[in-house]
Parts: C-alpha cells; sequence; structure tokens
C-alpha cells in the first residue's frame, strides 16, 4: 500500500489498456482453506468419540455408523425424536504454519451453525451462536498456534435451550405446523420446517451445517462490492459502494475486469484509513444486454472479476455475475381493488411458478446435483418465479447462482411462517444480525425480486382464531401483535431500506384472505378453498385473485418412490406407515373424498397413488388455465409446491428423489408461452389463446373432435393474431351443435395453435367428469428406436388412452408422461436413461386399468 505515484499512473495507463491483469506476475495476499478434515463427534452425556463428516447434521453421522436407522424409512421418524433433546460436541484438530500465523489478520468462518453452538479453541470459548440462519465470522489469530490447535463446538439441544423461555411466557404460541406439544420452535432463529409442517418429518437437527473457512490476509480485504444499476435510456449506470476493511491508512487501487471483454477495465486508486471505509465507483455499460427472465429472453450475465491491488500484490479478490435488469412490485389501489403484478424490464410479466421448501430435512446431503435438477425442472416447467417460503431456509448461494444464470425471478420470504413471533430485545437483535447478513448476501443477484416479511402469519392472526383457541387474554394479543408489528412493520423493512433500497418488501403474504370472493380483488392470495376448503375444483375458475401466490392439491409420490421407504404390507392409506408420511391432518381422506368426485373407486393402492396424481394434475390444471386467462386482472399462479424434503404425501409436483408427478408435466404444459383452453360455459364451448411473449403473433387454431376411435367427428380452424401479453376468447360455439348428436362419454376435443410450422400449445377437453368416459381397455402399441441418451418412443392405440403412464425399471426420464393418446395420432415422445431396453420393458397404465 505505501506506493508512489508514479506506480500509481502506470497500473492506470495499463488497466485502462486492458493489459492489466495479464502483464503482471502478481502476488496474492488472502489465503483461505477450509477446515473439514478430522471431525469426530459424540454425544455430549457419553464418552465415546466417532468419526464425523463436515459440513453435516448429527442425524447424518450417526446413521452413518449404524446408531440409528434412517429415518425416512417406514414410521422411524418416531424412534430417533430423542436426539434433539441431546447435546453434541464435534472436535478437530488443525496445523496453522508459519505463513499463515504471520498474517495480520486470521479469521474463521462458519456458514452455518445449527444451531446453539459454542465453538472453542485451543481451550478457549471464542463463538457463541445462535442463530443458523446467519454466517459466523471472528477474529481468532490470538487464539491460535503454530502447529497442531484444537477446536471443539459443542451443540446444546435447541428444546432444552428455549425450555425456561417457554415455561415462562405463559401462554402458547399458535405454531400448529410444530409437531411437539410444547411449541418452542418459535424462540429459535431455526429453519421452522426442522419442527415438522403439514408435509414434514420433524427432525430437529444440530451441527455444522455448512462449510468453515479460514481466512487470512495482511493489510487490507473486500468486506463487500455491492452494485446498483441505473437504467438510463442507452446505457446501464453501475454505482458500486465498496467496503474495505484496512489495518493501516494507504492507498489501494480498486480494479474491475470484464471477463469476457464487454467493458475495459476500470481502476481507481483510493486514500483508505485505519478501519472500515466506504468507496464508490461508477461506470457504464453502453447498450447494455438484459437479463430476461425464463421464456423473455436470455438472462445475460455480465462475468466480472475485482480486485483490490496494493503495490503489484493482489490483497483481495472476487467474482461477480452481473444482470441488468429492472424489476417492480406493483401494489398499488385501482379501478378494480388493489393491484399486485410485477414489470421486468418496464413490460408487465404474469408470473407463473411455485413454491419452494428446503429439499432435506438433512440439508448437507443436498449436493449441487439436486440444485441443478430443481433448477432445471421450473425451466423446463415454463416457470419465471420461485417463491423461497418463509418456513424454509435462506438457500445456499449455489441456489441464487443458479437462479441468476437460468432466469428465475426469487420471491425471497423472511423466515417466519405460520405462526406469531417473540418480539423482545434479544429476539429482535438476532433477527436484525440475520436480516443484515442475508440482504447484503443476497442483494446483487439479478434473480432476487422481493422482500416478503413472513408467510401467513397476518392472515392467521386475523381469521385463523388463533386468539380464540389459545384463549389469549387482552393483554396477551396486544402483546403478541406488538411484537409482530415490531419484527414485521419496523425492523425488516428498516433493514431492506437501510441494506438494500428500492427492493419492494411487504410485510405478510397474502394480503388477501380466501373465505370471500370480494377480497379476491386486493393484493396476493393464497386460495386454499380447494383442500382446505373441500370445493371442487372448478371453484379455482371463480376464485381468481390479483396475484395467486399459494394454491394446491395433495397426491401421493409414485409407487417407486413408496417402495423405498414402505414394505407391501404398509400399502393401505389407513397403515401407520402411509400415515407417517401423510402430514396433513385432512390429508389422505381429502384426496379421497376428491377422488371421489371425479373417478371411479380404484381397485387397489397402486391405482389410488396414480390416480392421486392425475387428480392433482387435472385439478390443478383447471387453476393454472383460469388464473392465466384471467390476465391482467391476475398476473401471477406460484403453486404450493414445487417439491418435497423426504418421501411423502404432499402438495408437491415432484418427489423427494427428484421423480415428476403428473402435474409437473401439466404444470410445464400450462406454463407455455402461448396457450389455448377450452371451457363450457352455458352451454357454450368457448376457446382462448393466452400469450404471456413480448411480439405479436399469426398464427392457425385448429379444433378438432373425435371419438374414442379415432373417427373425426368435427373441425374448426381459423387464422388467429394474437396480441402480446394478452389473453381472448376467438371462438365459440354451441356444444351441442358442435358435438353433432355424438355421444358426450367418448369424445376428444383437441385444440392446437401452430405458428411458423411449430405447435405452440396442444390441449384436450372432454365434455363429461372423467369417471363418466366410457373408457375402453386396449393395449398400446409402443415402438422404441435407440438414439444418443436413450430412445425415441412411439406410442399408438386404436381406442382412446386416458393418462398413459410409463415405467421402466431403472433410471429413465420421460419427456411426456401421463398423456392422453387419442387413437389415429401418434404420440412421439423421449426417454433419457442408459439403460439398454427392448419395447417390452416399458410398462403402462392408464385410468382404465384402475378400476
Ligand atoms: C400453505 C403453506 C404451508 C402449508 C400449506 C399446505 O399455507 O404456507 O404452511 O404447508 O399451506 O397446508
Amino acid at each position: 500500500m505505501k506506493q508512489s505515484r508514479i506506480w500509481n499512473v502506470i497500473m492506470l495507463f495499463l488497466a485502462t489498456t486492458s493489459l492489466f491483469s495479464c502483464a503482471q506476475e502478481q502476488s496474492k495476499v488472502y489465503v483461505e482453506s477450509s477446515l473439514h478434515d478430522g471431525w469426530q463427534f459424540k454425544q455430549a452425556s457419553k464418552n465415546e468419540w466417532k468419526e464425523a463428516i463436515v459440513p453435516g447434521v448429527v442425524h447424518m453421522d450417526l446413521m452413518r455408523h449404524g446408531d440409528i436407522e434412517d429415518p425416512f424409512y417406514r414410521s422411524n421418524e418416531k424412534k430417533v425424536q430423542w436426539i434433539e433433546e441431546e447435546d453434541w460436541e464435534y472436535k478437530t484438530s488443525f496445523d496453522v504454519s508459519e505463513d499463515l500465523m504471520n498474517k495480520d489478520r486470521i479469521e474463521i468462518e462458519f456458514e452455518g451453525l445449527d444451531t446453539y453452538a459454542d465453538v472453542v479453541i485451543n481451550g478457549i470459548k471464542v463463538l457463541s451462536a445462535n442463530n443458523m440462519f446467519v454466517r459466523w465470522n471472528k477474529d481468532v489469530k490470538q487464539y491460535l498456534k503454530l502447529g497442531e490447535n484444537e477446536m471443539k463446538i459443542t451443540f446444546r439441544s435447541p428444546i432444552n435451550e428455549v425450555m425456561d423461555q417457554y415455561e415462562s411466557t405463559g401462554f402458547e404460541y399458535p405454531a400448529d405446523n410444530d409437531a411437539h406439544e410444547k411449541k418452542l420452535s418459535v424462540f429459535t432463529r431455526k429453519a421452522p420446517y426442522h419442527y415438522g409442517w403439514d408435509w414434514g418429518i420433524r427432525l430437529v437437527t444440530s451441527g455444522i451445517y455448512r462449510p468453515i473457512t479460514l481466512k487470512a490476509w495482511d493489510e487490507a480485504k473486500l468486506v463487500d462490492v455491492w452494485v446498483r444499476q441505473n437504467h438510463k435510456e442507452d446505457r446501464v449506470e453501475l454505482q458500486h459502494t465498496i467496503e474495505v476493511e484496512s489495518f493501516e491508512d494507504g492507498q489501494v487501487q480498486f480494479v474491475i475486469n470484464s471477463q469476457d471483454n464487454s467493458f475495459e477495465s476500470i481502476q481507481k486508486t483510493f486514500d483508505l484509513k485505519k478501519g472500515l471505509n466506504t468507496l464508490d465507483l461508477s461506470f457504464d455499460i453502453i447498450d447494455p444486454e438484459l437479463w430476461w427472465p425464463n421464456g423473455f429472453g436470455e438472462p445475460h450475465l455480465y462475468p466480472v472479476h475485482y480486485q483490490l491491488m496494493s503495490d503489484n500484490k493482489i490483497l483481495d479478490e472476487l467474482d461477480r455475475r452481473i444482470g441488468l435488469r429492472t424489476f417492480e412490485v406493483i401494489n398499488e389501489p385501482d379501478s378494480i381493488g388493489e393491484s399486485f403484478y410485477m414489470k421486468v424490464n418496464g413490460h408487465p410479466v404474469f408470473m407463473k411458478g411455485t413454491n419452494y421448501i428446503p429439499q432435506d430435512n438433512l440439508l448437507p446431503r443436498v449436493d449441487s446435483s439436486r440444485y441443478e435438477h430443481l433448477m432445471n425442472t421450473a425451466v423446463a416447467s415454463n416457470m419465471n418465479m420461485i417463491r423461497l417460503w418463509g418456513g424454509g431456509i435462506y438457500e445456499n448461494d449455489y441456489f441464487y447462482e443458479l437462479a441468476d444464470e437460468k432466469g428465475l425471478l426469487l420471491w425471497q420470504d423472511f423466515m417466519f411462517a405460520c405462526t406469531m413471533y417473540p418480539g423482545d430485545e434479544a429476539f429482535l437483535e438476532n433477527v436484525k444480525n440475520e436480516a443484515v447478513d442475508n440482504i447484503r448476501r443476497l442483494r446483487n443477484h439479478p434473480s432476487l425480486a422481493l422482500w416478503c416479511g413472513n408467510n401467513e402469519i397476518q392472515m392467521g392472526w386475523e381469521n385463523w382464531g388463533w386468539q380464540e383457541s389459545r384463549n389469549y387474554s387482552v393483554q396477551d394479543s396486544v402483546l403478541l401483535y406488538d411484537y409482530y408489528t415490531k419484527l414485521f412493520k419496523e425492523l425488516l423493512p428498516q433493514m431492506v431500506e437501510e441494506h438494500d433500497p428500492g427492493r419492494f418488501y411487504y410485510p405478510s403474504s397474502p394480503i388477501s384472505n380466501w373465505g370471500e370472493l370480494e377480497d379476491f380483488k386486493y393484493g396476493d392470495n393464497h386460495y386454499w378453498g380447494v383442500w382446505w376448503g373441500k370445493k371442487p375444483f372448478e371453484s379455482f375458475r371463480e376464485y381468481i385473485p390479483r396475484f395467486m401466490s399459494e394454491f394446491g392439491f395433495q397426491s401421493f409420490p409414485e409407487m417407486r418412490t413408496i417402495k423405498k421407504f414402505a414394505t407391501e404390507e404398509d400399502w393401505n392409506i389407513d397403515s401407520d406407515v402411509m400415515k407417517t408420511h401423510q402430514k396433513s391432518s385432512i390429508g389422505n381422506i381429502t384426496i379421497k373424498e376428491y377422488m371421489d368426485m371425479y373417478y371411479r373407486e380404484p381397485k387397489d393402492f397402486p391405482s389410488f397413488v396414480y390416480l392421486s396424481q392425475i387428480l392433482q394434475a387435472e385439478g390443478m390444471r383447471m387453476a393454472f388455465e383460469a388464473q392465466r386467462g384471467a390476465k391482467p386482472f391476475c398476473m401471477g399462479t406460484l403453486y404450493w409446491q414445487l417439491n418435497d424434503c423426504w418421501p411423502v404425501a404432499s402438495w408437491s409436483g415432484m418427489d423427494y428423489y427428484g421423480n415428476w408427478k403428473a402435474m409437473q408435466y401439466f404444470v410445464r404444459d400450462a406454463f407455455t408461452p402461448v396457450l389455448t383452453t377450452m371451457e363450457e360455459k352455458n352451454g357454450q364451448l368457448e376457446v382462448k389463446i393466452i400469450s404471456d411473449e413480448l411480439a405479436d403473433r399469426s398464427a392457425d387454431l385448429k379444433l378438432e373432435l373425435y371419438d374414442f376411435k379415432g373417427n373425426q367427428i368435427s373441425t374448426h380452424s381459423q387464422k388467429v393474431e394474437i396480441p402480446s401479453n394478452s389473453s381472448e376468447v376467438y371462438w365459440h360455439k354451441d356444444v351441442s351443435d358442435f358435438l353433432k348428436g355424438q355421444d358426450k362419454k367418448s369424445v376428444v376435443l383437441v385444440a392446437e395453435v401452430i405458428s411458423e410450422g411449430k405447435v405452440l400449445t396442444k390441449n384436450t377437453h372432454y365434455f363429461v367428469p372423467v369417471k363418466d368416459l366410457k373408457l375402453k381397455k386396449s393395449s398400446s402399441d409402443i415402438q422404441i428406436e435407440q438414439v444418443d441418451g436413450g430412445y425415441d418412443v412411439t406410442i399408438s392405440s386404436e381406442t382412446l388412452i386416458k393418462n398413459l403412464y410409463l415405467e421402466i425399471e431403472g433410471k429413465g426420464f420421460w419427456s411426456d408422461n401421463y398423456f392422453d393418446v387419442v387413437p389415429g395420432q401418434l404420440s412421439k415422445i423421449r426417454l433419457e436413461t442408459d439403460k439398454q431396453l427392448k419395447s417390452e420393458d416399458i410398462s403402462s397404465f392408464s385410468v382404465v386399468d384402475t378400476f
């Protein structure tokens, strides 16, 4: 840092000619290493140390040693509950070299400690953690010594830790999803779903669940680079706010290199004072390539490398990928009530997506391939938004990086869901650290769309009878709502305002309740009239809000998944095992009641399981179509829920193992940029086309009515001009005219929109519920042809097949499944697999096989 002015000038010259980064031998000052080796663990009250894997949690270590059985298997959940009441110790040793010891600063960073953890280095307590959602950094140089160092971390039971607090509170918090009779979870800043949920096993974990890094440096370090965007006509100004911590007064250079040569290198010299320095540096990107969400264009990212330099040394450096976009939430009174829609780069965008829950109760075993599969599923399903729901976790960096890359906008809840929370000073201080840490960690991601304070707490407080059912006194109620106000209406918005100004925040999703139709004119809504309200699926057509941020229906995971946790004797919805794997209080009976409305009684358990998926898929399709069709009144549909955290009956479209349920295919088809829908209204058949595209388009609409033997009864085709971002009725006709006297029970209407030789959307319509269809047993003809990475599969049939499900032994991904086969038409799909197959190896099943 002590450097001459001349050197500065040379550096600047080199930088502006883009030679800077390659022309010199640069030594690196900052070093880091992970501390994941040599760990052992034990129950605090016992003596035997056993090998542990870090990052990990205690359940994983116990399982590896055979000390507990797999909690996901059968009803083992019950057998492992003792773990939450124990304290656990982890220890390791690590070497510190002379080089490291000579550094000005040595810090240890824990990206995640779950949860009440005391860290002891060489016998001295250096850190006490109490929040699994924050990164803990500690200057540890003074505690380290040359050569071998000992580190021990004690995790205190998250149950015992808060018991006194619970006992002295004087009332019960309304945390219905917490599976323990004592609702302790609210006192601890730990993933709420760990304590159980209406789709979740209870596994209250402890452990070093994210990486540990030892970091050392001299002179100065980049604490943060915050990039804000100012979009102008032909350019985007990037305002950098750079935080540098320095050990002395001096000078540094801050260098910005484009990794893809999209702008010239930039360098500026700054004077530093000892301590924390905030530096500002702005520059423009001319003719920017914007970041667009999936379905609207490329999610373009500018790869940028930042360096903090002194003399010829790199003090610190970091990589970023910057996506240039504007994002607005328009939530304001309008002529209807209160709008809730989003604009990306100035365009109103209909949000299509889902709600995300963590992918496992044992978080460290979610590897990168599982994150990738999940995100690829979202992209393949034509989604543009994912809501990180408030009962889970703030995800790891990889999640947000993938979302940036794939054009998925993220609705980020703070981690509070479905209960009131404490609001005493200590709790607020803890949440403040958590909010600041996560806002600063996530605010640079182009995928980050908005902040929401919590899930359903305002709604619960006003409508779910918490105050009566818990017998709260007036004082209790006043206190609890005062806590609520402090947390969600004061602290969190203040933190967003301070650390991420300009990003939309609102205290609680949803804004409006689902009971009264009138409320659907206001803001976002979680419509649970279907499922919790037991209304038929058709009510999705009536109860359409301005933005649907939750709604859903359960199904079972496929039999292959069930076989992994249940033996044949458990294959019954009333068995102990199947009840363990169904956490909704009204779960299995509700699936059955809806099934009785739309389908004939399934003959056995596998038929029930299959039909549960068809039921969910068809029911939800009605919702997707109605909500998209109601654009621009309604401008978003996020279904509950994308995924599972263990194998269970749930509202998910994809099971714990990543298998697509029927609904996932239906989501994909219902979320295509151009969609056609058919609905009968007062004896009229109405055909709509919905477009999310940015441009107008000309196309052909084709309608064909077939009987179940494949004879064409009626056809209609017309040219259509489809305006961008629209939903319009293009054709309607008297149903009986169109049916030409055919039996309603044995015809299917197929609609297609074709443009530039491509089928943009294809949909089918039946004129009676499936249970009344005259389906005939038939065998489908399946031909396969080997191609790179799998097989092309061609299916045909002489009679209509409703929801054909194809399966092979072992691993394979079907490009389509659970689809209808119309006689006379070939269905061509792709099976990705590395297995060698004959067509006989493919088994098939359809609705007609269920009764
Ligand atoms: C929603 C969610 C979850 C729950 C789901 C199904 O309201 O926010 O709390 O799992 O309903 O009941």
